[in-house]
């Protein structure tokens, strides 16, 4: 075994002891002409507005075709992805996305791959989420998963109830290129079960037509009435559909509902946009604004 593969398998290691038990790692250089042809459909996808009003994704679009401009001693990037907790976060009438039970991952990431990287000897940075990094294509790249017709990871194990992180390095780990194999096959559920129909074409999804987007992104009213399923911040349906996650491998994120995810009609109807910033404080929904949120409650309720 070379340093460098040595120097990895330390790094996966502690990463799996914190609570990070996918690890991959590619090196830039080798695998450049496939990132390219990612960076082609993110191009053809944002020249089809299919962004909508997420503008800062079409600032970002040549930090995303081009790596070495988010970091420029880039060598390889080491991926990780954490699973959170597959349960259902309300019922069928009320109810949020899986990923808004329990803390706000952006931080809770980012602090625990500091926590691993901090005092290495080679220079990093770490991404989640916000940075210009296409990080389904990193982490496809490597090994992780296969990007679904969803348009999600998806890994054969732990299906793709999962939060990715980016780590771009000046080093080479030198580690072997094995993607995963595609295992969607003949099935298009997640196309079929879209009630906005926002998977145009496997693989492509039109976030303007998204109950994620539309509940969490979009500010103001919609162009048309959108049957929202319930859903009160983001959406699950087209992974609850999936095969791959209805027996994930099991992981320790089984919890209880987070107290700041409420249910009860009469109470959201008459809360008050003072008591609605008290109750999402320091947590993912402050992203969405009360006015939004109301919105949001409309729709899901089918009231006027
Ligand atoms: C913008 C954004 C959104 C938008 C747009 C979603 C979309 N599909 O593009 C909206 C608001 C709708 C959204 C929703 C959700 N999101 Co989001 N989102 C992002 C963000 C910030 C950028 C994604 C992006 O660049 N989209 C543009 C499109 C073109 O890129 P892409 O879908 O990633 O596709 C690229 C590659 O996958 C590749 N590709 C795709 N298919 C194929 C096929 C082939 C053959 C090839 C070669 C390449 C290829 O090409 C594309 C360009 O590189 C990322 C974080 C990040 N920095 O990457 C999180 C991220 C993708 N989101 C995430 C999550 C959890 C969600 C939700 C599940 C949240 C929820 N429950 O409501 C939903 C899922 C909806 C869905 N079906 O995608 C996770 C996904 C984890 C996973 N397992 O994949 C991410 C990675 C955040 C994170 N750090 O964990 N999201």
């Amino acid at each position: 075994m070379t340093n460098a593969q040595k120097k990895f398998d330390d790094l996966k290691l502690r990463l799996t002891e914190n609570n990070f038990p996918l690890v991959g790692a590619v090196d830039y250089e080798s695998i450049a002409p496939l990132y390219s042809e990612h960076g082609e459909r993110y191009r053809s996808w944002i020249d089809r507005s299919f962004h909508g009003d997420m503008a800062y994704l079409q600032r970002g679009l040549e930090r995303r075709l081009d790596p070495k401009l988010v970091f420029p001693e880039l060598q390889s990037a080491v991926v990780v992805a954490r699973p959170y907790a597959v349960q259902q976060v309300g019922d069928t009438s009320l109810r949020y996305a899986r990923y808004l039970n329990g803390e706000d991952y952006h931080e809770r990431m980012k602090s625990d791959l500091e926590d691993v990287f901090r005092g290495s000897d080679f220079k990093y940075k770490i991404c989640v989420d916000t940075s210009a990094v296409l990080e389904r294509t990193w982490a496809a790249l490597a090994g992780l998963g296969w990007i679904g017709k969803n348009t999600l990871l998806i890994n054969p194990q732990y299906g793709s109830y999962l939060f990715l992180g980016v780590v771009f390095t000046d080093q080479k780990f030198e580690q072997k290129f094995e993607p995963k194999k595609d295992f969607c096959g003949n099935c298009e559920r997640c196309l079929k079960v879209c009630p906005t129909q926002a998977i145009v074409a496997p693989h492509d999804l039109d976030a303007r037509k998204c109950i994620s987007y539309l509940t969490l992104e979009k500010r103001g009213s919609w162009d048309q009435e959108y049957d929202t399923k319930g859903f009160l911040a983001g959406c699950d349906l087209c992974q609850e559909i999936c095969p791959y996650n209805t027996k994930p491998v099991r992981y320790n994120t089984e919890t209880g509902t987070t107290s700041y995810l409420m249910f009860d009609e009469e109470k959201l109807l008459a809360e008050t946009e003072t008591e609605y910033r008290q109750r999402v404080k320091g947590t993912a929904l402050t992203r969405v604004k009360f006015a939004d949120f109301k919105r949001n409650l409309k729709a899901a309720l089918k009231r006027p």
